[in-house]
Protein backbone atom coordinates (compact mmCIF):
# COMPACT_ATOMS: atom_id res chain seq x y z
CA UNK A 1 0.00 0.00 0.00
CA UNK A 2 1.18 3.39 -0.88
CA UNK A 3 1.13 6.67 0.98
CA UNK A 4 -0.15 9.05 -0.85
CA UNK A 5 0.18 12.46 1.08
CA UNK A 6 -2.89 15.17 0.46
CA UNK A 7 -2.37 18.07 -1.23
CA UNK A 8 0.96 16.87 -3.05
CA UNK A 9 1.31 18.48 -6.38
CA UNK A 10 4.88 19.44 -7.20
CA UNK A 11 7.77 17.08 -7.58
CA UNK A 12 10.26 18.05 -4.57
CA UNK A 13 14.04 17.36 -4.14
CA UNK A 14 16.39 19.06 -1.96
CA UNK A 15 13.38 20.92 -0.62
CA UNK A 16 13.18 22.38 -4.35
CA UNK A 17 10.19 21.93 -6.10
CA UNK A 18 10.67 21.81 -10.11
CA UNK A 19 8.38 24.64 -12.57
CA UNK A 20 5.32 22.95 -14.02
CA UNK A 21 6.11 20.43 -16.54
CA UNK A 22 9.82 20.17 -16.12
CA UNK A 23 11.51 16.83 -15.48
CA UNK A 24 14.89 16.73 -13.10
CA UNK A 25 18.07 15.59 -15.16
CA UNK A 26 22.01 15.12 -13.83
CA UNK A 27 23.37 15.57 -17.25
CA UNK A 28 24.10 19.30 -18.76
CA UNK A 29 22.78 18.90 -21.83
CA UNK A 30 23.98 21.40 -24.80
CA UNK A 31 21.95 23.55 -26.62
CA UNK A 32 22.71 25.63 -29.24
CA UNK A 33 21.25 27.13 -32.29
CA UNK A 34 24.36 26.89 -34.37
CA UNK A 35 28.23 26.16 -34.22
CA UNK A 36 29.91 27.05 -31.36
CA UNK A 37 31.80 30.13 -31.99
CA UNK A 38 35.54 29.96 -30.46
CA UNK A 39 36.29 33.41 -29.08
CA UNK A 40 39.86 33.00 -27.12
CA UNK A 41 39.72 35.48 -24.07
CA UNK A 42 42.33 37.97 -25.71
CA UNK A 43 40.07 38.54 -28.38
CA UNK A 44 37.03 38.81 -26.03
CA UNK A 45 35.10 42.43 -25.30
CA UNK A 46 31.55 42.85 -23.93
CA UNK A 47 30.35 45.80 -24.63
CA UNK A 48 27.01 48.23 -23.05
CA UNK A 49 25.33 50.51 -25.77
CA UNK A 50 22.81 52.64 -23.67
CA UNK A 51 19.40 54.56 -25.55
CA UNK A 52 21.74 57.20 -26.68
CA UNK A 53 24.27 55.18 -28.12
CA UNK A 54 27.19 55.57 -25.47
CA UNK A 55 29.42 52.23 -25.25
CA UNK A 56 30.65 51.09 -22.45
CA UNK A 57 33.22 48.45 -23.11
CA UNK A 58 35.46 45.62 -20.63
CA UNK A 59 37.93 43.18 -22.03
CA UNK A 60 38.63 39.80 -20.56
CA UNK A 61 41.50 41.48 -18.51
CA UNK A 62 38.77 44.16 -17.04
CA UNK A 63 35.78 41.72 -16.32
CA UNK A 64 38.05 39.44 -14.29
CA UNK A 65 39.52 41.86 -12.04
CA UNK A 66 36.33 42.85 -11.33
CA UNK A 67 34.59 41.70 -7.94
CA UNK A 68 33.22 38.20 -8.86
CA UNK A 69 30.54 36.29 -6.96
CA UNK A 70 30.12 32.74 -6.55
CA UNK A 71 26.48 31.69 -7.03
CA UNK A 72 24.62 28.38 -6.91
CA UNK A 73 21.12 28.51 -8.91
CA UNK A 74 18.90 26.13 -10.97
CA UNK A 75 18.34 26.06 -13.81
CA UNK A 76 14.80 25.71 -16.55
CA UNK A 77 14.83 24.92 -20.21
CA UNK A 78 12.04 25.33 -21.88
CA UNK A 79 12.74 21.67 -23.57
CA UNK A 80 11.78 20.48 -20.23
CA UNK A 81 14.70 19.80 -18.12
CA UNK A 82 15.61 21.37 -14.94
CA UNK A 83 18.97 20.69 -13.67
CA UNK A 84 19.05 22.21 -9.77
CA UNK A 85 22.43 23.31 -7.90
CA UNK A 86 24.33 24.41 -10.62
CA UNK A 87 27.50 26.50 -9.69
CA UNK A 88 28.82 29.49 -11.27
CA UNK A 89 31.43 32.32 -11.03
CA UNK A 90 31.10 35.28 -12.36
CA UNK A 91 30.00 39.35 -12.24
CA UNK A 92 26.96 40.63 -11.57
CA UNK A 93 24.74 42.61 -13.83
CA UNK A 94 24.73 45.04 -10.99
CA UNK A 95 28.39 45.50 -10.88
CA UNK A 96 28.54 45.91 -14.75
CA UNK A 97 25.85 48.61 -14.94
CA UNK A 98 26.66 50.48 -11.74
CA UNK A 99 28.04 53.74 -14.23
CA UNK A 100 25.71 53.20 -17.26
CA UNK A 101 23.36 55.87 -17.60
CA UNK A 102 20.25 54.91 -18.72
CA UNK A 103 16.38 55.07 -18.35
CA UNK A 104 15.73 52.44 -21.17
CA UNK A 105 13.13 49.50 -19.94
CA UNK A 106 14.29 46.60 -22.34
CA UNK A 107 17.35 45.26 -23.57
CA UNK A 108 18.85 42.74 -26.64
CA UNK A 109 21.46 40.88 -25.59
CA UNK A 110 23.60 39.85 -28.48
CA UNK A 111 26.28 37.08 -28.49
CA UNK A 112 29.36 35.90 -31.14
CA UNK A 113 27.86 34.03 -33.49
CA UNK A 114 25.03 35.93 -33.87
CA UNK A 115 22.22 34.74 -31.08
CA UNK A 116 19.63 36.89 -29.49
CA UNK A 117 17.56 37.31 -26.52
CA UNK A 118 15.20 40.25 -24.87
CA UNK A 119 14.09 40.23 -21.97
CA UNK A 120 13.37 43.88 -19.55
CA UNK A 121 16.22 45.63 -17.99
CA UNK A 122 15.33 45.33 -14.54
CA UNK A 123 15.61 41.59 -15.08
CA UNK A 124 19.62 41.88 -15.37
CA UNK A 125 19.70 43.82 -11.74
CA UNK A 126 19.15 43.04 -7.93
CA UNK A 127 21.01 39.90 -8.22
CA UNK A 128 19.55 38.43 -10.55
CA UNK A 129 21.92 38.03 -13.33
CA UNK A 130 25.64 37.50 -13.68
CA UNK A 131 28.61 37.19 -16.73
CA UNK A 132 29.66 34.09 -15.53
CA UNK A 133 32.91 32.54 -16.50
CA UNK A 134 33.52 29.55 -14.20
CA UNK A 135 31.38 26.43 -14.20
CA UNK A 136 31.81 24.10 -11.58
CA UNK A 137 34.87 25.49 -10.97
CA UNK A 138 36.51 25.23 -13.91
CA UNK A 139 36.57 27.76 -16.82
CA UNK A 140 33.29 27.74 -18.58
CA UNK A 141 33.30 25.27 -21.59
CA UNK A 142 33.16 26.28 -24.83
CA UNK A 143 29.98 24.37 -25.68
CA UNK A 144 28.47 25.83 -22.51
CA UNK A 145 28.93 29.57 -23.44
CA UNK A 146 32.70 30.26 -23.16
CA UNK A 147 34.90 32.07 -21.83
CA UNK A 148 31.61 33.84 -20.85
CA UNK A 149 27.80 33.35 -20.72
CA UNK A 150 24.96 35.53 -19.27
CA UNK A 151 23.39 33.98 -16.41
CA UNK A 152 19.84 34.61 -15.55
CA UNK A 153 18.71 31.71 -13.86
CA UNK A 154 14.63 32.96 -13.21
CA UNK A 155 13.88 32.80 -16.89
CA UNK A 156 13.89 30.05 -18.78
CA UNK A 157 17.17 29.08 -19.81
CA UNK A 158 17.60 30.46 -23.97
CA UNK A 159 17.22 33.88 -21.87
CA UNK A 160 20.90 32.57 -21.04
CA UNK A 161 22.87 33.83 -23.76
CA UNK A 162 26.07 32.34 -24.11
CA UNK A 163 29.14 33.44 -25.93
CA UNK A 164 27.51 36.83 -24.70
CA UNK A 165 29.33 39.79 -26.44
CA UNK A 166 27.58 42.87 -25.32
CA UNK A 167 23.84 44.29 -24.44
CA UNK A 168 21.58 47.18 -26.22
CA UNK A 169 19.83 48.92 -23.97
CA UNK A 170 16.18 50.22 -25.90
CA UNK A 171 13.41 52.04 -24.58
CA UNK A 172 11.58 49.49 -26.67
CA UNK A 173 11.00 45.89 -27.12
CA UNK A 174 13.38 44.41 -29.84
CA UNK A 175 12.53 40.57 -29.96
CA UNK A 176 15.41 38.31 -30.03
CA UNK A 177 15.91 34.88 -31.66
CA UNK A 178 13.54 32.33 -30.08
CA UNK A 179 11.52 35.14 -29.36
CA UNK A 180 10.86 35.84 -32.97
CA UNK A 181 9.95 32.11 -33.59
CA UNK A 182 7.40 32.64 -31.33
CA UNK A 183 8.89 31.71 -28.24
CA UNK A 184 7.48 33.51 -25.13
CA UNK A 185 8.61 37.27 -24.86
CA UNK A 186 9.34 36.99 -20.87
CA UNK A 187 9.52 33.15 -20.48
CA UNK A 188 8.95 32.97 -16.62
CA UNK A 189 9.39 28.68 -16.03
CA UNK A 190 7.29 29.57 -12.52
CA UNK A 191 3.85 30.65 -15.00
CA UNK A 192 4.85 27.81 -17.71
CA UNK A 193 5.79 31.36 -20.70
CA UNK A 194 7.02 28.67 -22.95
CA UNK A 195 5.36 30.19 -26.29
CA UNK A 196 3.76 33.36 -27.25
CA UNK A 197 0.49 34.33 -25.73
CA UNK A 198 0.85 31.62 -22.21
N1 LIG B 1 24.52 32.18 -28.10
C1 LIG B 1 23.61 31.24 -27.76
N2 LIG B 1 23.15 31.22 -26.50
C2 LIG B 1 22.24 30.30 -26.14
C3 LIG B 1 21.73 29.38 -27.07
C4 LIG B 1 22.22 29.43 -28.39
O1 LIG B 1 21.82 28.67 -29.27
N3 LIG B 1 23.17 30.37 -28.70
N4 LIG B 1 20.78 28.46 -26.68
C5 LIG B 1 19.98 28.82 -25.52
C6 LIG B 1 19.18 27.72 -25.05
S1 LIG B 1 17.78 27.36 -25.91
C7 LIG B 1 19.48 27.05 -23.91
S2 LIG B 1 18.45 25.88 -23.28
C8 LIG B 1 20.75 27.29 -23.20
C9 LIG B 1 21.51 26.00 -23.13
O2 LIG B 1 22.70 26.17 -22.42
P1 LIG B 1 23.68 24.94 -22.34
O3 LIG B 1 23.99 24.52 -23.74
O4 LIG B 1 24.85 25.43 -21.57
O5 LIG B 1 22.90 23.87 -21.59
O6 LIG B 1 21.57 28.26 -23.84
C10 LIG B 1 20.86 29.34 -24.38
N5 LIG B 1 21.80 30.29 -24.86
MO1 LIG C 1 16.53 25.94 -24.49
Amino acid sequence: MGIVSPGFTGRRRGGAELPPGQYLTHEFPVLSAGPTPRVLPEHWEFTVANEAGEVSRWDWAALTSLPSEEITKDLHCVTRWSKLGTEWKGVSLDVLLADVETAADYVLVHSYGGYTTNLPLEDLLDGQAWIAYEYDGEPLAAEHGGPARLLVPHLYLWKSAKWVRGLVLSDTEDLGFWETAGYHEYGDPWKEQRYAGD
